[in-house]
């Protein structure tokens, strides 16, 4: 432990192998300096949210303990997002993986680089299932907490897929 902050991270993809992206997005998690990966969530397959001509999604959400900022941390996320070869196309279009800053704390933050809680967090069963699973009873700042946001959305659309993080490539 680094008795730093303790922050969520949603992980998406739906290009170039998706099972394989979060694989790699989770070890780039533990490589990150002052830093500590706490725990990973299941991994769920759902179709597109926005422009429905792209591939279905696996997202999943880790938790972690960190001594960085959190506009520090968002420039890490962003170059590990770099690395796997995301290529900025469309809004809310394709992408071989997404990063972003779910909580940081119990921190409020918006300023033209970033805005946490992430916006959507209660719309989004995709973000509120996984985030569910590491930390049912934590209060979302302004919003309540996460085991009542994930009963406001029912999850129909979600699949659980068998999924093992240390699968070799
Ligand atoms: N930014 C602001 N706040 C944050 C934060 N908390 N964490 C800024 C990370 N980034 C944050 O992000 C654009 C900018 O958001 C960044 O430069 C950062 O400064 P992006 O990922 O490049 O942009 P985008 O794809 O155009 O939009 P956005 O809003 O990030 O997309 P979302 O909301 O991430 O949605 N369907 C399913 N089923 N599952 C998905 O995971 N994801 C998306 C993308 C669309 N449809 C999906 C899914
Ligand atoms: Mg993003």
């Amino acid at each position: 432990m680094n008795g730093g902050i303790v922050v969520y991270i949603g992980m998406g993809s739906n290009l170039d192998r998706p099972a394989d992206q979060l694989r790699a997005a989770l070890q780039a998690l533990h490589g990150l300096p002052d830093s500590t990966v706490l725990g990973q969530s299941s991994v769920y397959r759902s179709a597109p949210m926005g422009p429905s001509d792209q591939p279905d999604y696996l997202n999943a959400a880790a938790m972690l303990s960190t001594g960085l900022s959190a506009h520090d941390l968002l420039h890490a996320l962003q170059a590990i997002e770099r690395d796997q070869g995301r290529v900025r196309r469309r809004h809310w279009g394709e992408r071989t993986l997404d990063l972003d800053i779910l909580l940081y704390g119990e921190q409020q933050i918006d300023d033209a680089e970033l805005t946490v809680p992430h916006v959507g967090i209660a719309e989004r069963e995709f973000v509120l299932y996984p985030l569910a699973e590491l930390a049912p009873d934590l209060q979302v700042p302004g919003l309540g907490p996460v085991r009542d946001l994930q009963a406001a959305v029912d999850g129909k659309g979600l699949v659980r897929v068998p999924f093992d993080w240390k699968e070799e490539r």
